[in-house]
């Protein structure tokens, strides 16, 4: 498995996004249903340690790439199957009251699709890896320039009253070299 990862954009903002700057949470508590809006949800992080094949950059102070605030993730995926991987590092999130994971993605290049691939528990205690084509709970493919929402029902995960903790976006292109912008990615 190859991993390339390297910072696109990196400002002042970098110490903030690294500690957790999207709210919620908060330390010792269960991680933020808020994975990454304006930096990572508390409890959310490593990126760096579980991503594969993929290029990851940071949009720390560019209103112009960020579908909310100033903050977004750019993701190339340099090989086929690549996936972007939020870890939450303490414990998993508790999923009981949510009811769906939402995400706003917007392609740099065309005819992106991703995966949504959760890994935790479901409601009877059993490990699990539900995963969701996003082309179904969204446009498809994902627009070049312009967000789209995709929202996928805990439900159709087998989720409900689970618990997740890592959540991945991975290339479900089996192309190289496939580049998206990530933001707002939530349970709620
Ligand atoms: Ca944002």
């Amino acid at each position: 498995m190859r991993r390339t990862i390297a910072a696109l954009c990196v400002v002042s903002s970098v110490a903030c996004l690294l500690s957790g700057c999207g709210g919620g949470g908060g330390r010792g508590g269960p991680p933020s249903p808020r994975v990454f809006t304006e930096g990572f949800g508390s409890g959310w992080d490593d990126v760096y340690a579980y991503s594969w094949d993929c290029d990851i950059g940071w949009y720390l102070n560019n209103p112009d790439q960020a579908h909310s605030g100033k903050m977004a993730v750019r993701v190339r995926y340099v090989a086929p199957w690549g996936g972007l991987a939020f870890h939450a590092l303490q414990r998993p999130l508790p999923l009981t009251g949510l009811t769906e994971c939402s995400v706003w993605l917007r392609a740099v290049t065309a005819h992106a699709r991703v995966r949504l691939l959760l890994q935790g528990k479901n409601a009877a205690g059993q490990d699990v890896e539900p995963g969701a084509h996003l082309s179904s709970y969204g446009p498809d493919p994902i627009p070049v320039g312009s967000y789209a929402q995709y929202r996928v029902p805990l439900a159709d995960l087998g989720m409900t009253d689970g618990s997740v903790w890592k959540v991945s976006i991975v290339d479900d292109t089996g192309v190289a070299d496939t580049t998206i912008v990530l933001d707002d990615l939530m349970f709620r």
